[in-house]
Formats: C-alpha cells, structure tokens, sequence
C-alpha cells in the first residue's frame, strides 16, 4: 500500500497496533502460553458479548492442523458499513484499532476493562495471518489481515439468510514461544463461559492429531449446573442447589449455593463472565448477606440464645459452594490483577437481595435450614477449640524464646528477596539437604513421613500437627486470614520430595496445604518443586543423570557400545550431598517447577478429587490422569 494514502489518523492507527507487536505482554499478559491463551479468549468474548445482549446462541472455537484457530458465531456480525471519519468499513477499524470494538456497540453487557477486553485489533496485531468473515445484510464478506494490516479490502461475496462473525488467526511465531494450545485449558474455560451464560451452546474442536476431539457445553440450568458440577465430588448437605436471582434496568444478579460436609470453602464469584478472583462488592455483598440472614434465622427460631455469640462469616460459609455472577452496564474492575469489581451500587444490590431471598428458603425449608445452622454451629465450636489451641502454641512459643522450630536450619542472610527453603521428605534426606546447602541462603525444614490431609481436618486440627506448625513459623507469613506476605522470610518455597509414589504423596498434602491456607504464596510465584534425577548413568569418564526415562535412554544411545552403570535413585538419601547439590540445589544447575494456578476452579477441583471424601471420582482421576501428570500441568 502506498504510504500516501494514509490520513494522520490513520498513521495513529498504525501506531498503535505496531505498539502490541512492540509490547504484546501489557496487552495479553505475556507471550509465553498463558497469552497464547488469552487470544482465543480475546476473540470468543466478542462472541459472549453477543450472546449476553442477546443475539448470539451458538459459538464454535476450532483447533486447526495447521496451528490456526477458528472461532464462529451466530451473532449480528462485526459491521459492515463504512464510518466516515475514517472512510473505512467498521469491520476493518475494529480489527485495526485499539478499543475500537466499544464503539459501535451501543447498549448491552459488555466483556470490558477486565482482564481482556482489549479488543480482537490486538488478536489481529499478533497473528500472522487473520482471515474475517461476516455474515450480515443478506451477504457474506471477507477480508484478509497480516500482522494487523489490512492485505485485501473488504469482498462482498455470495448471498445468505444468516448472521455471525467467523474469524480464523494464525499466531505470529516471532512473538510466541509456542503455538501449542493446551486442550484442558481451553475446555474448562468454555465450559466455565457456557455454565454462567446459560443456554448458549460452545463446541470445541481439536483437529489438531489424526483422532480428533469434540466436546459441546450447553446448560440449561446455568450456574446451578455450575454448582452440581463442582459438588459432585463433595459430600452435599442438602439435596437441591440453592439459586437466586434479581434484576434492574441496570445490573443482573445470579446466586447458587450448596453447603457440603467439608471444611472449606469453594466460592466463585464473576462480573460480566470474567472470574473475579480478588472478589468485590458483589462478593462482599453476598458474604455479608448470609452472615446476616443465618443469624437472624438462628435467633428468631431460638436457636441462637441471647447469651450466644453470633456465627462469624467464616462459621456460614464452612463447606460452602457458590457462585456469584453479577452483569452490569459499566462495570470497574480495580485491584492489582484488576480481577476486583468496583462498582458500590452492586453490593447492596445483592445485599439485599439475598438477605430477602435466603430467609425465605430458610423459612419454607425448615429441615435444609436446621442442617445448614447445625453445620455453621459445628464450624463456630471447632473455631473456638482453634483459638484456645492456638493461643496455647502462641504462649508455648513465647515461654520457649525464639519461635522458629528447631528442626529449621536457617540461612544466615535475611534478605526475603534471596532466601530459599527447602522443604524436605524425610529426617535422612533433610540431614544430606543440610550438608549439601549454601548456607548463605539456603534454609532447610526436614518433615517426617506424611503430613495430615488438610482437606479432611478443621483448622483446630491442622494446627495440632507438629509438621504444619514448623511449617508455618519458619515461612513466618502466619496462616489464613492472619496471612501476611510481606512477613514470608523466603521468597522460594522449595518442595524436595523422593521421586517415587510415597514423594509425590506427600508433596501434593504439602500444596493442598499451602493452597488452602497460603493462597498468596502460590499466586506470588513462591512455591516451587525441586527435580532430584531418577538415574546416575557412570562410565569410565564421565557422570550423567537423568531426570526421567527419556533422558535415560538417550544417555543409553549416546554410550551405545561403551561400558556403563546406571544407577536407580530411589530416594534423596541415597544421593551423597555433592550430587545432591550438583544434581537438586544448586541454582547454577539445577532445575525447579514453578507452582502456577492458572484457574483456582480446576485447583479446586484436582485437590476435592485428590483430597477429599469420596473415593470413586479420586480413583477415576488418578486412571485418568496416570502417566506422569502432576498438577503443576494444570
Ligand atoms: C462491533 C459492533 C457490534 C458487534 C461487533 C463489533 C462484533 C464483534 C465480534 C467479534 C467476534 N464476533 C463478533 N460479533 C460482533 C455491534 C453490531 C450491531 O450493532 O449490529
């Protein structure tokens, strides 16, 4: 094209877009596979927006063979019409300009400000090939993108009595590490789009091996299927999901519930379909509400007495599944991920709500309603005997001095920023873990044998445990609500287990633990998995180890011939603290995992099924799941 025939406005255009080739991580997060990610979503949210205001009922997102992806729907189309200022056709401002979808969008929800939302224009800067196709006015029209260029004008083509928007994009391989989308990722967020728009149909195809794969989400009952789906691996109390729901001409509010036997508590909120995981006012609204109502309820049916204390929030939401989801106008998301929802009017919107709508149920289900306040009253009995124990530990601690455990052997500096601890199986492999540290900045915590299972003991219980509590004084951030991460004395939380069955046992209790208590470590990037090797492989020369069976074999083809000896460890203590240094601790060599959860709904889940109760869904998961998967895949 010829530079001439540019306006200055369109220069600025070009500007921008140039800027998310430049920058593509302060627009989709990074480049690595998390923003890979986030244009699918980018793309499929337009689609969401068309089904929330209405218009959209069918969405389709394909995996291609060729690494490009499809999403189609049968929305009204991105528009066609040329605008004037630009003397362009307004499909091609909203692929070419930053922001420009909101402008043509008049009235309806929309997917906006959060955490994408930063319009398709950004998808089509970062794809080296994008191919649109709208179906409106009676034809279908197509264009052709590179790198955010237009190279071809819009083409009428042939006729057709049907509406939507197809859009298939290439992902630019000189911005993205890999190109390689991960099924499981794309599906449990599709299906969580399909639980809370409800009725709208998502299919997802994956072309990409011979097999093929294909699954639709479709649900009639909205969040209330949400709410089955994430209890059915719990023990439920009561046998119908609680649902409310309200609306003005402004805001949409939806509510499920469900109590469980469990102890803690799975509440998920969401504004304009976007997961809200640093909560906000509809959460604040909701959680105020049933602290309120179940109080009310308690006393009025005397069952809270006057000299009673009140149940605390924590008490009525022991065991608790929700989700919230909120729909609004002008939504303002705030907080550090920008995952808070801001806008005040909301909460005494749900407040009220369901303050109105949970004492009715109470009152015409007096039989739910006494299971759920026997359960909240259990919750508040098993919270005092926690305090008096922690109390307790809390004197012991002063009367002994010094609070860190004993076993703790400490690094010397104590800088945060540059201490590591590791976290060791085994009292044996905690002694070779000391010998073979940098003491400097190396911390080191042996645990003997199985730690409790957090997932089936109160905190009364949790705190009781020798092991839990060495944990939680020497990382120093203190537990739950008392969590503080600014206290945490290091900034790498090292798991070290042995590389067999028992290891990987126990350190998943470790990340149960941590998940559940120390939420804010994991999602700071704290938490790691140390990579001890399987197999020393000596010949006359040289050492090598392998970290997994396909590095043994190569070692094996690489000494075809030669004499070697391959040595199985079946457990850190058999490694002398040299190896273990060279091999496991030192930062110059060796490996770690870094624990990312990237959905806390699938953590949720992946630790109910491994943790909890119910044995049939544990067994089906570890069958599924049984070559080699851990959960930091996910
Ligand atoms: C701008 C305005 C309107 C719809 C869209 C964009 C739109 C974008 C995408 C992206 C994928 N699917 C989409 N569907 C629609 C409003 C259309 C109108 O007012 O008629």
């Amino acid at each position: 094209m010829e530079k001439t025939s540019y306006d200055a406005k369109d220069i600025t255009v070009l500007e921008g877009l140039s800027a998310v080739r430049k920058r593509p991580g302060m627009y989709i997060g990074s480049t690595g596979t998390r923003g890979l990610h986030h244009l699918i979503y980018e793309v499929v949210d337009n689609s969401i927006d068309e089904a929330m205001s209405g218009y959209c009922d069918n969405i389709m997102v394909a995996l291609n063979k060729d690494n490009s992806v499809t999403v189609i729907d049968n929305g009204r189309g991105i528009p066609i019409k040329n605008i004037d200022r630009y003397k362009r056709p307004a499909v091609e401002i909203v692929l070419t300009k930053l922001h420009a979808g909101g402008k043509f969008g008049g009235s309806g929800y929309k997917v906006s400000g959060g955490l994408h939302g930063v319009g398709v224009s950004v998808v089509n800067a970062l794809s080296e090939k994008l191919l649109v196709e709208v179906r409106r006015d009676g034809y279908i029209y197509s264009q052709e993108y590179s790198r955010g260029k237009p190279v071809t004008d819009l083409v009428k083509g042939e006729k057709t009595k049907t509406h939507g928007t197809a859009i298939t994009f290439y992902p630019d391989p000189e911005i993205f590490e890999d190109l390689d989308y991960k099924y499981e990722i794309l599906s449990s967020r599709m299906k969580e789009m399909a639980f809370l728009n409800r009725g709208l149909k998502i299919t997802l195809i994956d072309q990409r091996e011979e097999e093929g794969k294909k699954e639709e989400y479709r649900y009639d009952g909205g969040i209330v299927d949400f709410v089955n789906y994430l209890c059915e691996k719990k023990d439920c109390l009561h046998k119908n999901v609680i649902y409310f729901q309200n609306k003005d001409a402004d805001h949409e509010m939806e509510i499920a519930m469900q109590y469980t036997s469990g102890y803690s508590e799975s509440i998920f909120s969401f504004a304009n379909n976007i997961n809200t995981t640093e909560g906000g006012t509809h959460l604040s609204g909701f959680k105020g509400a049933v602290t309120r109502t179940i109080n009310d309820y308690a006393r009025a049916n005397n069952i809270l007495k006057e000299k009673d204390e009140n149940l605390l929030g924590e008490d009525v939401r022991e065991g608790l599944t929700a989700i919230i989801s909120v729909k609004l106008k002008d939504p303002q998301f705030e907080g550090q991920t920008k995952t808070k929802l801001g806008n005040s009017e909301i909460k005494g919107f749900v407040e009220s709500t369901v303050n109105t709508k949970l004492a009715e149920m109470l009152g015409e289900n007096p039989s739910v309603a006494r299971t759920i306040i026997n359960k909240c009253l259990d919750a508040s009995r098993a919270r005092n005997a926690a305090k008096k124990a922690r109390d307790l530990t809390r004197k012991k601690s002063l009367l002994e001095g010094g609070s860190l455990p004993g076993k703790l052997a400490d690094c010397s500096i104590n800088d945060p920023k540059f201490s590591e601890i590791y976290l060791v199986e085994g009292d044996s492999a905690g002694g070779s873990a000391k010998q073979a540290r940098d003491r400097r900045f190396q911390a080191i915590l042996p645990l003997r044998g199985k730690i409790l299972n957090v997932e089936k003991a109160r905190l009364h219980k949790i705190l009781s445990s020798q092991e839990i509590q060495a944990i939680i004084t020497a990382l120093g951030s203190g537990i739950a609500e008392d969590f503080n991460i600014e206290n945490t004395r290091y900034h790498k939380v090292i798991i070290m287990t042995d590389a067999d069955v028992d290891g990987a046992h126990i350190r998943t209790l470790i990340l149960t633990f941590l998940y559940r208590y120390m939420p804010e470590l994991i999602k700071a990037g704290y938490v790691y998995i140390a990579q001890p090797p399987l197999y020393q492989v000596k010949n006359a020369k040289e050492v090598n180890y392998a970290y997994n069976d396909r590095d043994l074999d190569d070692l094996k083809k690489k000494y075809r011939g030669k004499r070697i000896n391959v040595q199985q460890y079946k457990g850190l203590g058999e490694m002398d603290p040299e190896q273990l240094w060279e091999t496991t601790m030192n930062p110059e060599t060796r490996t770690l995992l870094k624990i990312e959860v990237e959905d806390a709904l699938i953590a949720d889940d992946v630790f109910s099924t491994l943790m909890g109760d119910k044995v049939e869904p544990r067994r089906k998961f570890i069958e599924k799941n049984a070559r080699g998967v851990s959960f930091i895949d996910i």
